[in-house]
Formats: C-alpha cells, structure tokens, sequence
C-alpha cells in the first residue's frame, strides 16, 4: 500500500487495539505508530513503535506529527456514551478539542493526507425514525458523546469544505470483538455476554428485554474503515459521516443465539440509567449509502458472529 506512514491516537481502545493490528499487518510494523495515554500489555504494541499521547496536548501531538510525518492519521480517542455522561465537561472537552488538534493539524503541517474520525448512531436521537434510520433526517441527539460526534461530524465536514481536510467517517453502531474490552459504551453488554455465556452460564443484561440496537462484528468494522480510508477520494461522498449497518437485535435475540451453542446459558436483567441512552438511539440503520458509495457490504449476521466469538472466546476460559 505504497510508502503510507500511519498514526492512529487511541491506540489501546477496543476498536484501536484490533485496528493497530490489521495496519500493521497491511502497512508493515514499522510504519504504523501507535498511541495512547498509556501502552496496554497487549502484545501488539510490542510489533512496532508506541508513543505516549495525551490528544489535548497539542504540542506533543504536533512534535508527534513532525517525527513521524504521519500521511495517515486515525483518531479514535473518546469517551463514549456512558462514561461521558458521568463526566460531561470533560467529554466534551476531549471529543471536540482533540477533533481539533487534528484536523487543524492536517490543514496546517502539510503532512497528513487522510483523517479517519469515527462518529456513531449515538449522533442520532429520540425523533430520528428508529427503523430504517436515514443517512440525512433529523438529528437530535440527547447524549454528550452523540452531541460531541454530530458537532464532529459538521465540523469535519466544514474542514473538507474549506480547506480540503480529507477527513472520511463512519456512524458505527455498537462494536463486538473477542480481541480486545468495550469501555464505556452502552452496548458492551453485548461483548460481555458472550464472556459471562462461558464463564458462569448466566448474564445479567443492564439493558431490558427487546432493547433492539445496530451492532457489528469487528472484522466487519475493521473492513469498513479500512475500505472508506482507502477509497479514492471522489468516492467519500458524504463528508460528516456515513450510516453504517451489521445488524440489529436486542437482548434475548443474542441470548437464544448463544443458547443455541450453550442450552443451558440463561439471561436476567438489571436495567440500570443505560436504557434510556438506548432508548434514544436507532433501531436498525439505513446504510444504502455506504454501499452505493464506495462498496460496503458486512460479512456477519448474528448467528455467524455468535459462532464466532464462542469459538475463540472459549480458549481462555
Ligand atoms: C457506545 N459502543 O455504546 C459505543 C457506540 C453505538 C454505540 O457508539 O457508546
């Protein structure tokens, strides 16, 4: 994939540990640099370079940039919907002012070539339609981390507009994978199902019976951000942020897809402030413009997923 230098910030995160990996495995070890707060004991940071990187500060980002002479730079670190809404100033503080540091970064060092951001369904809100979530429709997101990521998403739109940021992202809906641990997200009660399935037989759900969300398996989302990053420009044709669709189930749909593997699994719920984040939230995502686009398509449903996850989650434990 040519001589790319790849930066990716919030390394050590759930999308950002798998995310490191499969660069590296495209891109050599020595070309992708990884950072975060603080290097998790994941062998994978041990594959090539780790620079310890708070985002909002963005003279050591900077001198990062000028080292490393990034062309690629995935910034993936955030709080997420549920943490940010313990620590809302902060939230705030991170999601957008580390959006900044990068994107003026980009416009200003003439280094980076492409941004990857990521935005979620968390940017919609409790009148968007819940089925059948259009990519454009109303947008009224009551949570911290879904008014961080819709400002983001105009933002980064304004940056393409204005100064030719090429900046590409995707709305993910909640993410599933057995490599590496959610943190702080409303849906990380599907990752620790599956853990909980093997463990103890019995998990309890924070979220109620029915609760259907959009989820998807992480090499579906490793695949996705992958292919818009390494679409031609001319392809990316919406420049906030494109729907993003795997599938969708709520919690007993999971629980009986696991059951199928573990008759005796069974699942109880403990309903908890989390519900109404995902009350407010899509359903079942309308991403016909990711694949007319530039050629999205998911590999997993949640009976293949479930498989899957069982199948490699069962060896540690
Ligand atoms: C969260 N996993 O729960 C993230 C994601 C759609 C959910 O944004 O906050």
């Amino acid at each position: 994939m040519g001589t790319e230098k790849i930066l990716v910030i919030g390394s050590c995160g759930q999308l950002g540990t798998e995310l490191v990996e499969a660069l590296r495995g495209i891109y050599g070890d020595s070309n992708v640099i990884a950072s975060d707060l603080k290097k998790s004991d994941n062998p994978v940071f041990e594959a090539g370079p780790f620079e310890t990187l708070d985002i909002l500060d963005e003279k050591s980002f900077r001198e990062i940039v000028e080292k490393y002479k990034p062309t690629h730079v995935y910034h993936l670190a955030a709080l997420l919907s549920a943490t940010a809404e313990k620590m809302p100033e902060f939230a705030w503080k991170l999601n957008m002012d580390g959006l900044f540091h990068v994107l003026n970064a980009a416009r200003d060092m003439g280094v980076i070539k492409r941004v990857y951001w990521p935005s979620s369904i968390a940017a919609f809100g409790p009148n968007t339609p819940r089925y059948n979530t259009p990519q454009f429709g109303s947008m009224d997101p009551t949570t911290v981390y879904g008014i961080s990521k819709l400002s983001g998403e105009l933002y980064a739109q304004y940056y393409y507009n204005r100064w030719g940021v090429d900046t590409r992202s995707l709305r993910y809906p909640g993410l599933i994978g057995y490599k590496s641990a959610p943190g702080g997200g409303t849906t990380d009660y599907a990752v620790s199902i599956y853990h909980d399935a093997l463990q103890t037989k019995t998990h309890e759900c924070f979220l109620k019976e029915g609760t259907v969300l959009p989820m998807l398996y992480m090499p579906d989302a490793l695949k996705a951000t992958l292919d818009i990053m390494h679409a031609p420009s001319e392809q990316v044709k919406i420049r906030s942020s494109y729907n993003l669709a795997g599938m969708s189930f709520g919690p007993e749909e999971i629980a009986a897809a696991i059951q199928n593997h573990i008759p005796d699994f069974k699942i109880t719920y403990n309903v908890d402030y989390r519900q109404q984040i995902a009350e407010s939230w899509p359903a079942v995502i309308d991403d016909s413009s990711a694949r007319e686009d530039w050629g999205w398509k998911p590999d997993y449903d949640l009976d293949k997923m479930t498989a899957d996850m069982l199948a490699n989650l069962k060896n540690s434990y």
